[in-house]
């Protein structure tokens, strides 16, 4: 009788109290979340350019007229033993193309060869480095002397004028430290040279696809952490029962107790 009494109270004060439990643990999942691995270290700094240019996209004419020159050797070099890094800006074939006057192929060996270099930034910048650079006037190439480039960022898209042709970055191809490579619209021709020339025709304007760079694995991620995330939520609900179990023992053993005494 006496046994009996206990044990309902105790159960009826299980009941109610299990609730109670749950409420108080169901604040404490966030200590049991893992803390997530840190992302793998950035791979080497070599940048193999002239092999990033020919699988990244339609840059073949712009490294071929780098092979013909020669100024691969100069990029690479800029790329690899300067603490600067390198930032090119690679036409895509269909700008050659459209190249029709003034055409590369009247021009002289130097005046070819500073027409590349004029591609290219002796200084490793992200895109959003442009924002700064736009406010400094005119920014030197590896051409050097006259052959300048003036930056406009333009809420995100990066503007370039050559004093003789307008363009903009498209899509980034490589942007990790030393090496910045984007893709434009235009062959860059520079006023020092081809400022005696008639303009030539606008090439009609490519799609827009400003394209992070290629090598994020974020899809990767999520994927992997839903898993984790499921493994963690069914941790804690066993962590939560083993709790309340606890709990309650403990209440019904107190209660228990109590009620001996004055039974
Ligand atoms: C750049 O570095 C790579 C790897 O260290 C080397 O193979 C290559 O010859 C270097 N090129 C230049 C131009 O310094
Ligand atoms: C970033 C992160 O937390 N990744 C984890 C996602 O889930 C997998 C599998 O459980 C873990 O191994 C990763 O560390």
């Amino acid at each position: 009788m006496e046994f009996s009494g206990i044990f309902m109270i105790s159960c009826s004060v299980m009941l109610l109290c299990s609730p109670l439990a749950y409420g108080q643990v169901s604040s404490r999942p966030a200590a049991m979340t893992p803390t997530p691995t840190p992302a793998p270290a950035p791979g080497p700094a070599y940048v193999n350019l002239a092999y990033l240019l020919s699988v990244a996209g339609p840059y073949r004419t712009f490294l071929n007229y780098l092979e013909s020159t020669k100024l691969i050797d100069t990029f690479q070099n800029q790329a690899n033993n300067s603490d600067l890094g390198i930032t090119i800006f690679a036409p895509k074939d269909d700008a050659f193309k459209a190249l029709k006057k003034p055409s590369l192929s009247d021009l002289s060996d130097d005046q070819l060869k500073s027409v590349i270099l004029f591609h290219a930034l002796p200084k490793y910048y992200a895109l959003a480095d442009f924002n700064d650079l736009s406010s400094k006037g005119p920014v030197s190439t590896l051409a050097g002397g006259q052959y300048t480039l003036d930056f406009t960022d333009d809420s995100g898209t990066v503007r370039l004028d050559s004093g003789w042709s307008k363009t903009k970055v498209t899509s980034a191809v490589h942007s990790t430290d030393p090496v910045a490579i984007y893709q434009v619209n235009k062959v860059l021709l520079p006023e020092a040279i081809f400022g005696t020339n008639i303009p030539p025709t606008p090439a009609p304007a490519p799609a827009i696809d400003i394209s992070p760079a290629a090598d994020t694995p974020s899809a990767a991620k999520s994927k992997e952490n839903s898993s984790s995330s499921k493994s963690d939520s069914s941790s804690s609900s066993a962590c939560r029962i083993m709790n309340s179990d606890i709990w309650t023992q403990m209440v019904s053993a107190v209660v228990g107790g109590w009620m001996v005494m004055f039974l």
